[in-house]
């Protein structure tokens, strides 16, 4: 009954039957009814896992309403359409978002409670879809929110791999990698539209011919040609009909495979190529910020573009418009540059399919992209090698170098022939090998490129993209990044939503701003009690959680330290964990130290091939181990690993957390989403001037946030002179007995080897500041711990912080792109009675 107050939904949804009816007793009925039409079971025998399929299809019912609805609204309106392109969508489950968007938690709730089952037990059932690697694929989730929120149409392209990112155990402090098989007992979300599928070519070479007319053609003539096969996903708006299409392409042999091999009896051969056909969209590569120059990534992300640009064109046609409006009924947003292979697939399919001439080809590409780039860390820049490059996508190459000498003839003028400036702009890099520069693809071929922090939108314009900066600045903007309320607060926090639309009534949800409106409280004991009331009882929900995933009993009056993202050495882990260790040492150098007890919160996956990353991770589990088990400690310090940190974790964590820890090196966090969420749900962030921190830090005012660290500029000015992280190893005595114990096995069993490399690292190296950081981190940490013994005003701190997060919004950012990028507005959607 948390969600109650959300449970007004528009008045003109009056059907009332078991298809489309929101009341508890239709609600009912629709259940029971799928499990016996869906499920083939009755009450008695049913699993709880029926119950949770039975209600999905209820729940899918209502949304197909709206979906139809959407979709004839805005074919009929000839709406323009925003398309986004993204390798990965890191949902999460969608049960109980939906029935928060339609309005219907308070009435399921009571429908599955009269029917004898616990929705809770429903909801848990649901395996999340974890179709991405962290904050990208989950900023991409939360704009298909935001999108149908705002009504604005718009469809999300993508890839539906059968394997998302991996599940992670903890064996031995070690990570352990197992599959995320999330289709193995099937998905009701989503809608498998067989006879939407396009085929896509891969490999072979190109035939060049005139042909009668005396035209220069061009045909390529694939090794292998593969079909894709739309599955639909609905996405419903928060309280609106608006219900948008989240369309992922699944790979298959195409029809002609059967008859290749009928016709040529190679059997095994033919069944050898329906798995490499299928092997396409088998799987999510799990590395963050990293590329991974494979093929296999390189036709995965051709293939998804390729089958999402001739679905899109055939909508445009299909309306009755000409191929040269395309960029009329389209904005095409590139997700980082995954899908940038778009632009050299759009020139081919215009000039190669569709008969247009080269220069008319180009207007018509150029004015449909943007570009979002969403890092600054060169090992995350794409770029493939040319010859690997030709070897998948042969006509493109061509294409390519096309594109590319045009657009250096055009530049030459510009830069006044200047040669580093020509190399640094060209799409083809040089060196022991040629390769493809696709940041430069995306740049060249796109009307916007945008940032996602100021801070991150400031240094792209004056470092890797400074000359197309030079160049073109018209076409640079920032367009900080936001996260959707709907699930990081009313879903995930409920508690905290029923007392804040107690005080400021609801509209908040649709208008975050309005959660200004707090800051009245701010100062109100009554209230401040009520706010900290509802962490504790998140804080002990989390602790139960904690205790039944890890072991470790953690006490719920101990201020809840959290460090949760994917683990990388410039997020700084071990930053925090060196911090761990040297109040553990202050400890053992005086048992009776007076210390604010403290629970350090850490959950990550690390890339399966990044050995450092798993490293930090073991280093974590050994010192939790030595730290938890000591009994001087006397439970004054906990370290817990959560493991398999994904979106349904992270709702459990977020709202129990009193420190959010946003230790980035100064530069290198683009952005950072976790670092809104956290401070939405009443956490107090202790932070690098790094990515959004940047703006919370402005938000929330200097007073409620705990700053520490070098700056980029200082980051930058340091590395220039030569940084030596040995003379602050030698210089901080706190700095230096923790390394050396890391370093001697104390948290290892006296194995002096395993963190030989983590050590040396960071002692010869230390290439993301740890050691320089790490004094500064040390005494803001102390500030935070003296803050959190005045309660009163921690109180007020955690108020005020989600009080001032309005602007942080996924639904400000959209609003950003529509208006400023995209061109496009809402499309309210009317329900006529039944379809
Ligand atoms: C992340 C950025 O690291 C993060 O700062 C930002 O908030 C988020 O994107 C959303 O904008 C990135 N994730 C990836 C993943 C891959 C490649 C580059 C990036 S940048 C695979």
């Amino acid at each position: 009954n948390e969600h109650a107050a959300s449970s007004q939904r528009p008045s003109e949804v009056l059907d009332e039957d078991a298809r489309t009816g929101l009341s508890v007793e239709a609600l009912k009925k629709a259940i029971l009814n799928n499990l016996f039409y869906v499920q083939g079971k009755y009450p008695e025998i049913a699993t709880r896992n029926d119950y949770y399929m039975s209600l999905a299809y209820a729940v899918r019912d209502r949304l197909l309403q709206r979906w139809v609805a959407s979709v004839k609204q805005y074919l009929e309106g000839r709406h323009r359409i925003v398309s986004y392109l993204s390798a990965e969508y890191l949902l999460g489950p969608h049960l109980a978002n939906n029935l928060i968007n339609l309005g219907i938690f308070k009435e399921v709730e009571q429908a599955t409670q009269e029917l004898g089952i616990n929705l809770q037990w429903l909801l848990d059932k649901e395996v999340e879809p974890g179709l991405g690697n962290g904050g990208l694929g989950r900023l991409a989730a939360c704009y298909m929110d935001s999108l149908a929120a705002l009504e604005v149409p718009a469809i999300g392209y993508g890839i539906r791999y059968q394997f998302g990112i991996f599940e992670q155990e903890i064996r031995d402090g070690w990570q352990v990698e197992d599959t995320d098989n999330w289709l193995r007992r099937g998905n009701p979300w989503e809608i498998a539209r067989r006879e939407l599928n396009y085929e896509v070519k891969l490999g072979g070479y190109v035939q060049h011919y005139m042909d009668r007319d005396g035209k220069f053609r061009s045909n390529w003539i694939p090794e292998l040609t593969v079909k894709g096969v739309a599955y639909d996903t609905p996405i419903v708006g928060y309280k609106v009909n608006t219900t948008n299409t989240l369309r992922l392409w699944k790979s298959e042999a195409p029809k002609s495979f059967d008859f290749q091999s009928f016709n040529s009896g190679d059997y095994n051969n033919a069944v050898n190529q329906k798995i490499i056909c299928e092997n396409i969209s088998k799987v999510l590569y799990p590395n963050d910020e990293t590329l991974s120059g494979k093929i296999l990534r390189l036709q995965q992300q051709y293939f998804f573009v390729s089958c999402s640009l001739q679905d899109m064109i055939g909508i445009h046609l299909r309306q009755g418009e000409k191929i040269e409006d395309f960029n009329v009924t389209f904005a095409v947003q590139l997700n980082d540059t995954h899908p940038a292979i778009a632009i050299a697939e759009m020139m081919r399919l215009l000039v190669d399919e569709y008969d247009l001439e080269w220069v008319d080809a180009w207007r018509v590409t150029t004015r449909s992209f943007a570009y979002t780039n969403h890092t600054l860390l060169p090992e995350a820049l794409e770029t493939w090698d040319l010859e690997l490059f030709g070897s998948v996508l042969p006509r493109h190459l061509e294409l390519i170098y096309e594109i590319n000498r045009r657009f250096l003839d055009e530049v030459t003028i510009k830069v006044y022939g200047n040669h580093n400036k020509i190399n640094s702009l060209s799409i083809i890099g040089e060196g022991p090998r040629k390769y493809i520069k696709m940041a430069n693809l995306a740049c060249a071929g796109s009307f916007a490129i945008n940032g996602v922090a100021a801070l991150h939108t400031e240094l792209l314009k004056s470092t890797v993209l400074k000359d197309w900066y030079a160049l073109y600045p018209e076409k640079f903007s920032n367009k900080t990044n936001g996260v959707t309320p709907r699930r990081w607060l009313v879903l995930s926090n409920p508690k905290l939503t029923s007392l804040i639309s107690g005080k400021i009534g609801e509209s908040w949800i649709k208008h975050l701003e309005e959660l200004k409106r707090l800051e009245a409280f701010a100062d109100d004991p009554e209230f401040q009690k009520a706010w900290m009331d509802v962490k504790y009882e998140m804080k002990k929900t989390l602790a139960k959680k904690i205790l039944n995933r890890t072991g470790i009993k953690v006490n719920p009056d101990s201020l809840f330290d959290v460090h949760v993202k994917r683990i990388h050495e410039y997020k700084r882990q071990h930053l925090n964990i060196l911090h761990v260790i040297a109040l553990y040492n202050r400890i053992k150098k005086n048992p009776s130290l007076e210390i604010v007890p403290r629970t350090f919160i850490f959950a990550g996956k690390a890339a399966p091939g990044y050995r450092m990353a798993k490293l930090i991770i073991k280093l974590i589990n050994s010192v939790g181990e030595i730290v938890n088990n000591d009994p001087d400690v006397m439970d004054r310090l906990k370290v817990v690993f959560f493991p398999n940190y994904n979106v349904s974790n992270a709702q459990v964590i977020y709202p129990a957390a009193d420190l959010s820890v946003q230790i980035s090196t100064a530069g290198k966090e683009a952005s950072g989403t976790g670092n809104m969420k956290l401070s939405m749900n009443g956490a107090i962030t202790i932070g690098t001037l790094d990515g959004a921190n940047v703006e919370i830090r402005e938000a929330v005012g200097e007073e409620n946030f705990f700053l520490f660290g070098l700056t980029a500029e200082e980051v930058a000015k340091k590395k220039n002179e030569g940084y030596n992280p040995y003379s602050y190893y030698l210089e901080n005595e706190e700095l230096k007995l923790a390394i050396d114990q890391i370093a001697s096995g104390y948290f290892s069993h006296l194995d002096d080897k395993i963190f030989k490399d983590l050590v040396d690292n960071l002692l010869y190296h230390d290439p993301f500041l740890v050691l320089a950081d790490f004094a500064s981190y040390v005494a803001s940490q102390e500030q935070a711990a003296e803050a959190f013994k005045d309660k009163k005003s921690w109180a007020k701190m955690s108020i005020l912080n989600t009080a001032r997060m309005g602007k942080f919004s996924s639904d400000r950012s959209i609003r950003e792109y529509c208006d400023e990028i995209w061109k496009v507005k809402s499309v309210p959607v009317h329900l006529n009675g039944k379809y």
